[in-house]
């Protein structure tokens, strides 16, 4: 069992000798990295762990994040350059806790920061906020985004401009509590419990010209198996737990996510941005830590993953730090999967 394996750090071993990569950031814990190109620099987006003394259980009390910091890099292992906080929940209207992983976009002149949090009920939405500068700090709207729920909301832009949101996770990301439409808080802690039955999806919703809400009610992503079967929620090797990202390359749309209990970054390839995506591998093998969370982007003529695990703290789930490794297609557009061990 993967779980078990990767859990936490033995501390009789230095199991971070064989890093392929160091923390990017070493004066706070940071984690769930999305990576954007703004300015001509590179742009992370992380949420910022801090040990606020909660137990450790399947609902992630204890990623209790309540502020956003955000980073730049004129290159890939220059500096790196922290900015004064760029959000609180403080300032967040109808959140309540748990500021969990962001992204950020831009379109005409304003840059637009998303982030989930649970709002005083509890449940998680996605709320939006904007600033003229890509590193904030950004000013939340009153309410989340429309039809928001779940969590891990990622922007991609296409290439004719359109954006759209990718979003949800399932056990403490509540997917599997809004299958019927409307959220079940009696709904299961965990997923469909169906092993044989299709999995739960991740949604996509296109943004509309504000970019601060959506333009279409979220669908479905479908995430299909080579005969063009839709993942069943007991293939937990393949199935989507958390952490959507969508990049393009090539002209082909990759969307890559973690398997969340067993700890992979896997992704799949469609035609256009809503699928079908069709799985095709592993791009990163288990972290040290249970999650995993990533993003993709391209920046002067390389592919770059950022990602995160748990070396500053020694293995503490709960407090992460980001990393960033080149990533590579082969000469058919499959990646080349990484392990984050392998020196
Ligand atoms: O950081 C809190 C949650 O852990 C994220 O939203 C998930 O993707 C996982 O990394």
């Amino acid at each position: 069992n993967v779980a078990d394996s990767t859990a936490t750090a033995d501390s009789t071993k230095n199991e971070f000798a064989g890093a392929i990569s160091q923390p990017l950031i070493n004066s706070r814990y940071s984690a769930d990295p999305s990576a954007h190109v703004f300015e001509g620099k590179i742009f992370v987006y992380p949420s910022h762990d801090y040990d606020a003394g909660m137990p450790e259980n399947d609902n992630g009390d204890h990623f209790a994040m309540k502020d956003y910091y955000v980073y730049s890099m004129d290159s890939v292992g220059g500096k790196v350059t922290e900015y004064p906080m760029a959000l609180t929940v403080e300032d967040v209207p109808w959140a309540s806790k748990q500021m969990w992983a962001p992204d950020a976009a831009y379109k005409n002149g304003k840059y637009y920061f998303y982030f989930p949090a649970r709002d005083k009920e509890g449940i998680f939405r996605i709320g939006a906020a904007v600033s003229d500068k890509p590193q904030g700090p950004f000013k939340a709207q009153p309410q989340p985004i429309k039809n928001s729920f779940s969590m891990d909301p990622a922007v991609f832009t296409d290439t004719d401009g359109q954006s759209y949101m990718y979003f949800g996770g399932i056990w403490g990301g509540q997917l599997q509590k809004w299958a019927s439409g409307k959220f079940d808080p009696k709904g299961s802690a965990t997923d469909l419990e169906q092993d044989d039955k299709p999995a739960l999806l991740p949604k996509i919703a296109k943004m509309d010209g504000t970019m601060l809400e959506f333009a279409e009610e979220p669908k479905d992503v479908q995430i299909l198996d080579e005969k063009g079967q839709l993942l069943k929620g007991g293939d937990h090797d393949r199935r989507f737990f958390e952490a959507a990202w969508l990049h393009k390359y090539n002209g082909k749309y990759y969307l890559s996510y973690s398997t969340g209990d067993t700890h992979l970054i896997c992704y799949a390839i469609g035609d256009n941005p809503y699928g079908p995506f069709t799985y095709q591998g592993v791009i990163l093998k288990p972290v040290i830590g249970w999650t995993s969370h990533h993003s993709i982007v391209e920046f002067k003529g390389k592919w770059y993953l950022f990602y995160h695990d748990t070396q500053v703290s020694g293995g503490k789930t709960h407090l992460r730090n980001v990393k960033v490794t080149e990533l590579k297609y082969d000469a058919d557009g499959k990646i080349i999967t990484i392990d984050p061990y392998a020196n």
